[in-house]
């Protein structure tokens, strides 16, 4: 019999990734531009490619603003952009093709496949940049810089600017454009939450197939594989971050990676893990049983988190405040240790004093896009900021009670629970992008099919 981890079909990839089309590309440029004056030039470069040893590189992957503005996802490129009467020009610099090169590597894109496929007004060899830069920015009297800040193209700019001028180019005199480009990447369209919802989709399919396969024994790190072997058989190729697979008194490390320990029956295993589908990014977080089964310790502590996060998700809609949801979430959790005596005192002084930071260091939600923890600012105008349809972010409140906690007795130690999940505003609520199950029973049930 076939594994059930390799029926479902993402086939659908192929669409999606036409999805991103020459429209929303042009409408991306153009939105930015208006933000620049008429006689400005919009500096982009790509991210830098990072060596490992020798001649081997860490796998690529494009800078998020790069990508969202050009599509395109090769290193070694220059992009700019040109206001004009029509909109503005986007001018690329790129790889050329390499016969030499492309026998190690394969072909690059070339200037004729950039003008094709990724609606360039013009690309040129990025060999060229300097005989060809000051002509295109000659008469240009206001210069922005976007997306990565690789010191080498950045350098290779400021030379010609150097010569042209002869005035040596400052950082003052470039300005940051970032905080523009960040406020549009807010806002996902269709095509982006299609693709967030595939990388959910991926994700929660992978935790589930880690759910199964768990028993005391394995190593973390064969959970993991699990969860890789997921998202490749579904048509990611990268995980959204490091994936955390922590079990026993590793939950309560935050960011652990190691993935070494041996899982034993008796211990609950946390699992914060999330693919990258066609550059989105998702970001799931599952604890379950090693052993199949809650004890009466972990189901308690586990329950406040699951109440805690349906509270949060009920309250989004367009409006509400980015503090209103973490405000929630620790009146939540902090009733729920106080009904264990995990707290003592009263309610309104526990909340007051934060009381339940012993127990919950981090926040409830970030934003979630091309990137896991997402671009955009959670205030603005120095008031927190209101949610609006189609916003992305995460839910995941969680409880950490670490051995040796002082004043908690020893059966609660060594319980991490967090429970996370990818959540879009819509018009009237929201929508949850992620299916993996989070109810005890659908968990315990799911673990012993
Ligand atoms: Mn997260």
């Amino acid at each position: 019999m076939q594994d059930p981890c390799l029926l479902s079909d993402f086939s659908s990839g192929i669409c999606l990734r036409a999805m991103i089309d020459i429209f929303e590309l042009k409408q991306r440029r153009r939105q930015l531009l208006t933000a620049v004056n008429s006689d400005a030039v919009v500096f982009l470069a790509s991210a830098p490619k990072q060596p490992r040893n020798g001649d081997v590189y860490y796998p690529y992957r494009q800078n998020s603003d790069f990508y969202y503005l050009t599509a395109f996802p090769e290193p070694d490129a220059i992009a700019l952009l040109l206001p004009d009467a029509q909109g503005g020009k986007c001018i690329l610099f790129n790889r050329p093709h390499d016969l030499e090169d492309s026998i190690w590597h394969g072909a690059s894109i070339g200037q004729e496949g950039a003008c094709e496929k990724y609606v360039v007004d013009d690309a040129h060899p990025i060999d060229q940049l300097e005989a060809l830069l000051p002509d295109y920015i000659a008469d240009r009297r206001h210069y922005y810089w976007l997306g990565s800040q690789n010191l080498v193209l950045l350098n290779r700019i400021k030379n010609v600017f150097t010569h042209l001028t002869k005035l040596t180019i400052t950082e003052e005199r470039i300005i940051d454009l970032t905080s523009v480009l960040h406020e549009m990447r807010l806002r996902k369209s269709s095509s982006e939450l299609a693709c967030l919802r595939q990388a959910a989709t991926i994700s929660s399919q992978a935790h589930r197939c880690a759910m199964r396969a768990c028993r005391p024994g394995l190593y973390e790190y064969q959970l993991e594989a699990e969860l890789l072997y997921a998202f490749y058989q579904a048509g990611s190729r990268a995980c959204a971050y490091p994936s955390i697979v922590a079990s026993g008194s590793n939950a309560c490390t935050l960011h652990y990676t190691d993935n070494n320990r041996i899982l034993a029956s008796g211990d609950l295993v946390l699992i914060d893990a999330g693919c990258e589908y066609l550059f989105y990014a998702s970001d799931i977080t599952r604890c379950f049983p090693v052993n199949r089964r809650f004890s009466p310790e972990q189901k308690a502590i586990y329950d406040i988190v699951l109440q805690a996060q349906r509270t949060v998700i009920a309250l989004i809609k367009p409006g509400i405040t980015w503090n209103r949801l973490q405000a929630c979430c620790t009146q939540t959790i902090t009733e729920g240790l106080l009904e264990l005596g995990l707290l003592n005192g009263k309610l309104s002084s526990l909340i007051e004093q934060n009381a339940y930071k012993k127990f919950y260091m981090h926040g409830c939600s970030h934003w979630l896009g091309l990137d896991v923890h997402d671009v955009g600012s959670y205030k603005w105008n120095k008031t927190w900021r209101a949610l609006e349809k189609n916003m992305v972010f995460t839910v995941e409140p969680g409880i950490y009670i670490a051995a040796n906690t002082p004043g908690v007795p020893e059966k609660w130690w060594n319980i991490g629970v967090r429970i996370e999940d990818d959540v879009c505003v819509t018009e009237t609520s929201c929508e949850v992008f992620s299916d993996t199950p989070k109810e005890i029973q659908d968990i315990e049930s799911l673990m012993r099919s």
